[in-house]
Protein backbone atom coordinates (compact mmCIF):
# COMPACT_ATOMS: atom_id res chain seq x y z
CA UNK A 1 0.00 0.00 0.00
CA UNK A 2 1.37 3.20 -0.76
CA UNK A 3 2.02 5.93 2.06
CA UNK A 4 1.24 9.47 2.82
CA UNK A 5 3.91 11.79 2.39
CA UNK A 6 2.78 14.01 4.96
CA UNK A 7 2.84 11.16 7.48
CA UNK A 8 4.79 11.89 11.01
CA UNK A 9 7.97 9.46 10.73
CA UNK A 10 7.75 6.05 11.96
CA UNK A 11 10.68 4.54 13.82
CA UNK A 12 9.52 1.23 13.26
CA UNK A 13 9.84 1.10 9.12
CA UNK A 14 11.58 -1.49 7.52
CA UNK A 15 14.46 0.73 6.52
CA UNK A 16 14.69 2.47 10.04
CA UNK A 17 15.33 -1.19 11.34
CA UNK A 18 18.03 -1.77 8.71
CA UNK A 19 19.73 1.75 9.86
CA UNK A 20 19.58 0.29 13.38
CA UNK A 21 21.21 -3.16 12.18
CA UNK A 22 18.08 -4.97 13.27
CA UNK A 23 17.38 -6.21 9.92
CA UNK A 24 20.28 -7.57 7.58
CA UNK A 25 20.83 -5.96 4.20
CA UNK A 26 23.37 -6.32 1.59
CA UNK A 27 25.15 -2.95 2.22
CA UNK A 28 27.39 -1.74 -0.86
CA UNK A 29 28.35 1.79 0.76
CA UNK A 30 28.01 3.74 3.95
CA UNK A 31 28.97 7.02 5.36
CA UNK A 32 28.09 9.97 7.48
CA UNK A 33 25.30 10.74 5.46
CA UNK A 34 23.52 7.77 3.68
CA UNK A 35 23.50 3.85 3.69
CA UNK A 36 23.11 1.83 0.16
CA UNK A 37 22.21 -1.87 0.11
CA UNK A 38 20.80 -3.82 -2.30
CA UNK A 39 16.67 -3.94 -3.57
CA UNK A 40 15.16 -7.42 -1.67
CA UNK A 41 12.85 -7.42 -5.51
CA UNK A 42 15.64 -5.94 -7.93
CA UNK A 43 14.05 -4.53 -11.11
CA UNK A 44 17.16 -4.32 -13.43
CA UNK A 45 20.71 -6.62 -12.95
CA UNK A 46 21.53 -3.37 -10.76
CA UNK A 47 18.77 -2.52 -7.96
CA UNK A 48 20.11 -0.37 -5.49
CA UNK A 49 18.27 1.45 -2.63
CA UNK A 50 20.39 5.03 -1.24
CA UNK A 51 19.12 6.31 1.68
CA UNK A 52 19.70 9.21 4.37
CA UNK A 53 20.89 8.31 8.13
CA UNK A 54 18.30 11.16 9.41
CA UNK A 55 14.21 10.41 9.95
CA UNK A 56 12.62 11.57 6.93
CA UNK A 57 9.73 9.90 5.13
CA UNK A 58 10.36 11.26 1.78
CA UNK A 59 12.20 13.95 -0.57
CA UNK A 60 9.17 16.22 0.78
CA UNK A 61 10.20 16.80 4.67
CA UNK A 62 14.18 15.70 3.38
CA UNK A 63 14.61 19.10 1.41
CA UNK A 64 12.44 21.25 3.39
CA UNK A 65 14.09 20.34 6.76
CA UNK A 66 17.06 18.70 6.15
CA UNK A 67 20.51 20.62 6.54
CA UNK A 68 22.34 21.66 3.66
CA UNK A 69 25.17 19.02 4.91
CA UNK A 70 22.82 16.25 4.82
CA UNK A 71 21.27 17.09 1.36
CA UNK A 72 24.51 17.12 0.05
CA UNK A 73 25.89 14.29 1.44
CA UNK A 74 23.02 11.65 0.65
CA UNK A 75 22.97 13.35 -3.16
CA UNK A 76 26.94 12.86 -3.50
CA UNK A 77 26.31 9.23 -2.13
CA UNK A 78 23.73 8.38 -4.85
CA UNK A 79 26.64 9.51 -7.37
CA UNK A 80 29.30 8.02 -5.63
CA UNK A 81 27.55 4.64 -5.73
CA UNK A 82 26.49 4.81 -9.00
CA UNK A 83 30.25 5.55 -10.13
CA UNK A 84 31.18 2.90 -7.83
CA UNK A 85 29.06 0.16 -9.59
CA UNK A 86 30.32 1.28 -12.84
CA UNK A 87 27.32 2.46 -14.13
CA UNK A 88 28.19 5.60 -15.30
CA UNK A 89 29.36 5.32 -18.74
CA UNK A 90 26.36 2.87 -19.48
CA UNK A 91 24.33 4.73 -17.93
CA UNK A 92 21.66 4.40 -15.09
CA UNK A 93 18.45 5.47 -14.34
CA UNK A 94 17.14 7.22 -10.56
CA UNK A 95 14.03 6.96 -8.93
CA UNK A 96 12.40 8.79 -5.74
CA UNK A 97 8.83 7.47 -5.15
CA UNK A 98 7.10 10.49 -3.15
CA UNK A 99 3.12 9.09 -1.21
CA UNK A 100 0.24 7.73 -3.20
CA UNK A 101 0.30 9.28 -5.86
CA UNK A 102 4.55 8.40 -6.39
CA UNK A 103 3.53 4.32 -5.18
CA UNK A 104 5.64 4.70 -2.18
CA UNK A 105 5.76 1.70 0.07
CA UNK A 106 8.48 2.24 2.63
CA UNK A 107 8.05 5.73 4.19
CA UNK A 108 11.79 6.04 4.72
CA UNK A 109 13.29 8.28 1.74
CA UNK A 110 14.83 6.25 -0.20
CA UNK A 111 16.82 6.63 -4.19
CA UNK A 112 16.52 3.47 -6.46
CA UNK A 113 19.81 3.33 -9.06
CA UNK A 114 18.81 0.66 -11.77
CA UNK A 115 21.70 -0.30 -13.96
CA UNK A 116 22.81 -2.55 -15.87
CA UNK A 117 20.39 -2.91 -18.90
CA UNK A 118 18.66 -1.03 -21.70
CA UNK A 119 15.67 1.20 -20.11
CA UNK A 120 13.14 2.46 -22.28
CA UNK A 121 11.59 5.83 -21.91
CA UNK A 122 9.80 7.25 -19.20
CA UNK A 123 6.30 5.90 -18.78
CA UNK A 124 4.45 8.51 -16.56
P1 LIG B 1 9.07 2.16 -3.03
O1 LIG B 1 7.83 1.75 -3.82
O2 LIG B 1 9.84 3.22 -3.75
O3 LIG B 1 8.73 2.53 -1.61
O4 LIG B 1 9.99 0.89 -3.02
C1 LIG B 1 10.37 0.19 -1.87
C2 LIG B 1 11.46 -0.76 -2.27
O5 LIG B 1 12.03 -1.28 -1.09
C3 LIG B 1 11.01 -1.95 -3.11
O6 LIG B 1 11.72 -1.92 -4.34
C4 LIG B 1 11.37 -3.17 -2.29
C5 LIG B 1 12.36 -2.63 -1.29
N1 LIG B 1 12.30 -3.27 0.01
C6 LIG B 1 11.21 -3.39 0.82
N2 LIG B 1 11.53 -4.01 1.96
C7 LIG B 1 12.86 -4.28 1.88
C8 LIG B 1 13.77 -4.92 2.77
O7 LIG B 1 13.46 -5.37 3.87
N3 LIG B 1 15.07 -5.03 2.35
C9 LIG B 1 15.47 -4.53 1.14
N4 LIG B 1 16.76 -4.67 0.83
N5 LIG B 1 14.64 -3.92 0.29
C10 LIG B 1 13.34 -3.81 0.66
Amino acid sequence: MPIDATQPYDDGNVFARILRGELPSKTVYEDEWALAFHDINPQAPVHILVIPKGPYVSWDDFTATGSDAEVAGFIRAVGHVAREAGLVAPGYRLLANIGGHGHQEVPHLHVHIFGGRQFREMIP
